[in-house]
């Protein structure tokens, strides 16, 4: 076989608790599971030879038997489609693993549950070097240099583990430049990080991180999804292709020119619509509302969140200064006439943004507590 097509995946985290989703977070468990099956369709329609899943298949070393089934069965539907997967930091091969069971796992599943092993798929034309996870921690590398072969068998590496520079230490399987270069692999899968990193060449080996396939907390924003890679002797072609149900967005709202309630949710609604596309309502969402509000705007959290409903779901924390009437302290006499007084008189020698910043914020400190940001 002259090249060969890979669907590159990782941190699937399968049952895992999706944290603070309130109501819907039974049904967000269902799409993390959903998502795995979809990936698995992906393989079939686009012909892909070998899916590799480079850690964190699961979220956790001893998995729901049920959930072991559900996979396992998934995977033998998916011949001839060859599987390979190491373990990873979250479902690292301790002694009562799923991955160390005898005769659990299909003839067309790989796993790599220990130091690196490697597996020859001469109908393929490809051979498979992988390491896992025995212990949640691997402060040593993984990639160890092995002499390959010389022959037509393009070599391929999965594992999960942490980019460091020379020198650097990690405590989950520290990987340098230098190790992969010289690793002889042209296609190195890597898995761990939960931002997706563009495929990187070192030395005549690619490398690349998926990322997570579903956000499972704020912060693992955006679209996620797997890579598929065309690996041949000369050349390596990858592409993203998302595969999420939902994607996570964290968003940041200046309301300070909403008059109502109605404008400050239509401000919102076009900050999704703007972060999401047209399929905002079927996103995560937190929004952080602020700026000044405007006299007379008195709005709560949950009449804004109810304003925007039809979104699947959404979160808002309020950041906004309360109104002040600063031309009411102009009389004098009282504390905050004094403030601003004091202040005025200091206009000389501070900038005048600090100054502006002093006022904002010295003149709500009446209110209450104030929350300063940055
Ligand atoms: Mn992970």
């Amino acid at each position: 076989m002259e090249s060969v097509r890979l669907l590159h995946c990782a941190d699937l985290h399968l049952g895992a608790e999706v944290v603070r989703l309130g109501t819907r977070s039974r049904a967000r468990r269902a799409e993390f599971r959903r998502t795995f099956h979809r990936i698995l369709e992906l393989a079939k329609e686009e012909k892909v030879n070998l899916l590799l899943i480079a850690g964190d298949l699961f979220d956790v070393p001893v998995v729901p038997e049920e959930l072991c089934t559900e996979v396992r069965d998934a995977f033998a539907a998916a011949y001839p489609l060859q599987i390979a997967l190491c373990s990873g930091n979250h479902d690292p091969a301790t002694c009562d693993s799923v991955y160390l069971r005898e005769d659990f796992w299909p003839e067309n599943v790989t796993v790599f549950a220990s130091g690196l092993a490697i597996k020859e798929f001469p109908e393929l034309g490809v051979r498979l070097l992988g390491a896992g996870f025995t212990s949640t921690y691997c402060s040593h590398t993984l990639l160890r240099r092995v002499s390959l072969p010389a022959d037509d068998l393009l070599n391929i590496g999965i594992m999960h583990g942490t980019l460091v520079s020379e020198g650097q230490g990690s405590e989950h399987n520290p990987i340098t430049l230098r190790q992969i270069e010289a690793s002889g692999l042209r296609y190195l899968a890597l898995g761990h990080i939960h931002t997706r990193k563009e495929p990187a060449k070192a030395g005549e080996t690619t490398y690349a991180y998926p990322g997570c396939t579903e956000g499972r907390k704020f912060g693992e924003n955006g679209p996620k999804g797997v890579y598929i890679a065309d690996v041949s002797r000369y050349s390596c072609n990858v592409r993203f292709v998302p595969v999420c149900e939902r994607r996570l967005e964290c968003l940041e709202v200046d309301i300070s020119e909403a008059e109502n309630l109605g404008d400050v949710a239509s401000l919102v609604r076009k900050a999704m619509e703007k972060a999401a596309g047209k399929g905002y309502r079927e996103q995560i969402f937190r929004v952080t509302v602020k700026g000044e509000q405007a006299e007379g705007l008195c709005f709560g959290i949950e009449e804004l969140e109810s304003a925007l409903s039809d979104v699947w779901y959404l979160e808002v924390q309020d950041k906004t200064l309360p109104f002040v009437d600063e031309a009411g302290f102009g009389a004098g006499g009282s504390i905050q006439s004094v403030f601003l007084k004091k202040l005025a008189e200091r206009e000389e020698n501070v900038k005048a943004s600090r100054l502006e910043m002093a006022r904002k914020y010295g003149l709500r400190a009446f209110l209450g507590p104030v929350d300063i940001e940055n």
